[in-house]
């Protein structure tokens, strides 16, 4: 009778969609990342919050690309803005993308499924850091696709990123 329910189970489960999204460990370190809003997944009141550790965690990710501040093409590697997504559960139609400076710029959702919008923490092997636009920089694959080259999508590279909210 179990195995008949489990075979059930997995049959009408997606193939590659989670199911549930795993707890969270607590952050026991600095803050990379903290997450709010509309999350399913949390270790903080009505936050997911990422130390450096469960940051190294998720799936790392690697976009090539030029920018509009940097020269020739640049190797930055850290996480998908989707995959950060899917480990909280997160929903909502758009994403509030929060700087230490205070600067803030909106993303729609729709950009992380359609682009591979990462959340860079290295720059041709370097970390990252406040100096030099880390710890987390918002990077879209610009390279990829040419709609993406326009002056219109730069307020969305948000540099020294520290939260996201979903909205
Ligand atoms: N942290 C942070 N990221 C930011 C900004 C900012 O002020 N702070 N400005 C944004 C906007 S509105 C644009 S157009 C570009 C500006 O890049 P520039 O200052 O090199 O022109 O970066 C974006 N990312
Ligand atoms: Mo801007």
């Amino acid at each position: 009778m179990r195995a008949v329910l489990l075979a059930m189970i997995i049959a009408i489960t997606p193939a590659g969609v989670s199911t549930a999204a795993e707890p969270l460990r607590s952050a026991d370190g600095p803050a990379v990342l903290t997450v709010t809003g509309d999350i399913a997944v949390t270790n903080e009141e009505g936050k997911a919050v990422f130390d450096t550790s469960m940051w190294a965690e998720l799936p790392r990710a690697r976009v090539e690309t030029s920018t509009t501040w940097t020269d020739g093409v640049v190797v930055f590697e850290g996480v998908l803005l989707r995959d950060v997504i899917e480990r909280v559960g997160g929903a909502g139609s758009t994403i509030v993308a929060k700087a230490i400076n205070d600067y803030s710029a909106e993303l729609p959702t729709a950009d992380a499924s359609r682009y591979r919008v990462l959340l860079a923490d290295t720059q041709d092997g370097k970390p990252l850091t406040v100096r030099t636009k880390g710890p987390l920089w918002i990077v879209y694959p610009r390279d990829q696709h040419s709609e993406l080259a326009s002056e219109a999508h730069n307020s969305k590279w948000v540099w020294q990123l520290t939260e996201i909210d979903l909205r």
